[in-house]
């Protein structure tokens, strides 16, 4: 039996890859940090708390970590943990970078320090390629992140090649474009529109505010993603994949997806800051823009190429763009109720 670290556990990845490496009969030690709110709940979805192995930890503290590491004999660590919300990376850069950069690199360390093999995989992210220098993004596309988040990415994305040529250990970065599901945090673009619409259609919310309705991404579904990561750890050799769909779709057309399988007729009218979504049945504004929701910074176009895991990994996702807008309608309606 392989014993997987996983950290960030209690995030949306973190659980879906737990109840997939339980599948797959692993051990799992999954490293939570202490909240007084109760952000345990994606454990609870998939009822796998009594199945796993939860410590308590922070991946900004050293020895902390180490205790975890001379605890358990660990195989594979699943790097998730991070402040992973672009929009906040600008107003706690500092912590952002501790976080997203330092606690990697200490992992690493730990790693390098240890006699046994452990190998390492890190949740690299599109948002390092930014303000794009070219399209589909795939391994070999020049990055350009536009971000605290996408730079304390980027600073991580090197340090694991670095760590891989220079000490020899297993390190992958998994370039993962947008996923999603019905466990996505609520500030999330994705998750914000479906409950918006689906508290709107129930008179409990009356404007669905939002900022860039224009920037583009390549989203596809969570569940599929995690087992691109665990395929990248049992490849023969260490490596960097990017993982997407190669489908792009605006933040307009997530919107207007959604409302069609939530059966409300929205109709677009003005532009920029003035444009506004109308129930075409009501005939009341739903949507509008609000200035407050732009970043100062936008990536506009994300497209991922994920030929080389398809090739190699013989990777590939089965929920498409429509699937997976319906399926988080169908779950967001079953949680309103
Ligand atoms: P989430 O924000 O849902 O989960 C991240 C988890 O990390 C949370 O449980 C959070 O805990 C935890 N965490 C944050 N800081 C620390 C810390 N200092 N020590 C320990 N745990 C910490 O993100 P996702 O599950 O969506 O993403 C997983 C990873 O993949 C992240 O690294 C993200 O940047 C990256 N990524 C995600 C993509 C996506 O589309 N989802 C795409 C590409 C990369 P708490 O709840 O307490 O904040
Ligand atoms: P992203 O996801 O920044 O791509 O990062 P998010 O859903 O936050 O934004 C996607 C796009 O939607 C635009 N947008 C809004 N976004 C939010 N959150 N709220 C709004 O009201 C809103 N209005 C418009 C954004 O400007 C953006 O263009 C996600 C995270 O999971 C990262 O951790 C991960 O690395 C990347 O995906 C790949």
């Amino acid at each position: 039996m392989k014993t997987a670290l996983i950290t960030g556990i209690a995030g949306q990845d973190g659980s879906y890859l737990a109840n997939f490496l339980l599948k797959k009969n692993y051990k799992i030690v999954g490293i939570d940090r202490r909240s007084s709110r109760d952000n345990q709940s994606r454990l609870d979805y998939f009822n796998i708390k009594d199945k796993i192995i939860l410590e308590y930890s922070d991946i900004t503290e050293n020895f902390s970590l180490e205790r975890i590491f001379d605890k358990y004999n660990i195989d594979e660590v699943y790097n998730l943990a991070a402040q992973s919300f672009v929009a906040s990376s600008f107003l706690t850069p500092i912590t952002t970078t501790e976080v997203n950069s330092l606690g990697v690199l200490k992992i690493l360390e730990i790693i390098r320090n240890k006699k046994k093999k452990i190998k390492f995989y890190q949740a690299s992210t599109s948002e390092m390629y930014g303000e794009i220098i070219k399209k589909p993004q795939n391994e070999n596309t020049p990055f350009n992140p536009v971000s605290p988040y996408g730079v304390s990415k980027l600073f991580s994305y090197y340090t694991v090649k670095n760590y891989r040529k220079s000490f020899k250990i297993f390190a992958c970065n998994g370039i993962l474009f947008n996923h999603e599901s019905s466990l996505r945090g609520n500030e999330f673009v994705t998750k914000k529109i479906i409950s918006s619409l689906v508290k709107i259609i129930n008179g409990k919310q009356k404007i669905l505010f939002l900022g860039n309705i224009y920037s583009k991404r390549d989203w596809g579904f969570a569940g599929d993603y995690v087992e691109a990561m665990w395929k990248i750890m049992q490849y023969t050799k260490p490596d960097d994949y990017v993982v997407a769909t190669g489908k792009q779709f605006s933040i307009k057309e997530f919107i207007n997806t959604a409302a069609k399988f939530l059966k409300i007729k929205i109709f677009w009218k003005n532009k920029g800051i003035n444009e506004v979504g109308i129930n075409r049945e009501t005939n009341k504004v739903i949507i509008k823009i609000d200035k407050k929701l732009f970043r100062p910074i936008e990536v506009n176009n994300l497209i991922g190429d994920s030929r080389k895991a398809k090739k190699i990994l013989k990777w590939k996702p089965k929920i498409n763009f429509k699937n997976l807008v319906k399926n988080m309608c169908v779950e967001e309606l079953e949680q309103f109720k």
